[in-house]
């Protein structure tokens, strides 16, 4: 009983602190897109507390073409502590995220498919 009440908590508390997606209405859109080339942009501000609607659009296949044998395609992932990701965007596709961003900081966002292999890389400067 203890140890689910630790567990339960535990639990919460990852959800209370990854808890930058939000529903709220966007302040700014910032269209990203991504191919083996990298993020196009790779180097983005934005001011703290704005509610950023990322629109994230694969240009190509990613790792798919030629490097596995699954259509994964890319992948839009923010690290800790904002810990957001779009997963499986395909060529032609456009997925989108809203972020609160509300740690400032210089943070990277990358594709964990394909970034060992192409240079999907970027920061985001929260001011
Ligand atoms: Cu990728």
């Amino acid at each position: 009983m203890r140890d689910m009440k630790v567990l339960l908590l535990l639990l919460v508390s990852v959800f209370v602190f990854s808890c930058t997606q939000t529903e709220e209405k966007p302040d700014l859109v910032v269209n990203i897109g991504v191919s083996k080339d990298g993020y196009k942009p790779n180097d983005i501000t934005v001011s703290r507390g704005q509610v950023i609607l990322f629109k994230i659009t694969a240009l190509d296949d990613g790792i798919s073409a030629g490097f596995g044998n699954q259509n994964v395609g890319h992948c839009f992932y923010i690290l800790p502590p904002y810990d957001v990701m779009v997963k499986n965007i395909k060529k032609g596709q456009t997925k989108e995220i809203k972020v609160k961003m509300i740690y400032p900081g210089d943070f990277v966002f990358t594709c964990p498919y394909c970034s060992g292999i192409f240079p999907t890389n970027g920061v985001i400067h929260v001011r």
